[in-house]
């Protein structure tokens, strides 16, 4: 199977996990990247069976009004049951790395008021120690040097990523070479740097259901 056939596997389980528990009023979280893209286009089949969206991103924002699923601001939800995410990185704790699309301090927050947290991924997604993938953290941009100064006191290599601006008007660092041992203890580390608006460690709040799609299957993991 192709990277992109595990993805859309995972996407179909998610749904069929999520499909049944939806009422009219119901209103979806939804990431953002090519995983949560799928899901998105399987979803929109369903349109009628559930209220709207509300969105980690511009981007998947624009995807799901294009099926003319209403998206919400989160500040008039008062309750999500079900978000469902992509990530870069995930261990068997279900933490995570996330923000590679540098969408990571929105998906933090609706992940954050989200009942239950569905990780869609491939495969190549699973790792015995989070950290191959270089930690994105968002920044305020007047604080870029600082907060790189201090990442590099953690023993890690920030790097700029250039001509990236997130939806939230701030700048992104990716940080190579951190030993992420205690990924609950180092995302407080760095959420504590001062002009740190958020790392892209999801383990204070890991996953609470993991979709992982393998060449025998998809595999859900708790
Ligand atoms: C988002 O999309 C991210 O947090 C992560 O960076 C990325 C995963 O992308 P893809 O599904 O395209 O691999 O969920």
């Amino acid at each position: 199977m192709t990277q992109d056939q595990l993805k859309q596997a995972v996407a179909q389980a998610a749904l069929d996990l999520v499909l049944p528990q939806l009422t009219a009023k119901s209103i979806i979280g939804i990431g953002t990247g090519s995983t949560a893209n799928f899901f998105i286009d399987l979803l929109a089949k369903y349109r009628m069976e559930f209220d709207g969206a509300v969105a980690s991103s511009e981007a998947s924002a624009k995807r799901l009004r294009t099926y003319g699923i209403p998206v919400y601001d989160l500040n008039s939800v008062p309750e999500l049951e079900f978000y469902v995410d992509g990530a870069d990185e995930t261990n068997e704790h279900l933490e995570l790395i996330k923000g590679g699309g540098a969408a990571l301090t929105r998906e933090k927050i609706v992940a954050a008021v989200a009942d239950t947290f569905i990780c869609i991924a491939d495969e190549s997604k699973k790792v015995t120690q989070l950290g191959a993938f270089p930690l994105p953290v968002e920044v305020i941009p007047m604080a870029r040097s600082h907060v790189a100064r201090q990442l590099v006191e953690l023993g890690g290599d920030p790097v700029y990523r250039e001509g990236v601006v997130t939806d939230n008007g701030n700048v992104i660092l990716d940080v190579y070479h951190l030993n992420i041992s205690s990924a609950p203890e180092l995302e407080n580390q760095i959420n504590n740097i001062v002009g740190v608006v958020t790392n892209g460690l999801f383990a204070q709040r890991p996953a609470d259901i993991l979709l992982l799609g393998t060449a025998q299957g998809v595999q859900q993991l708790k």
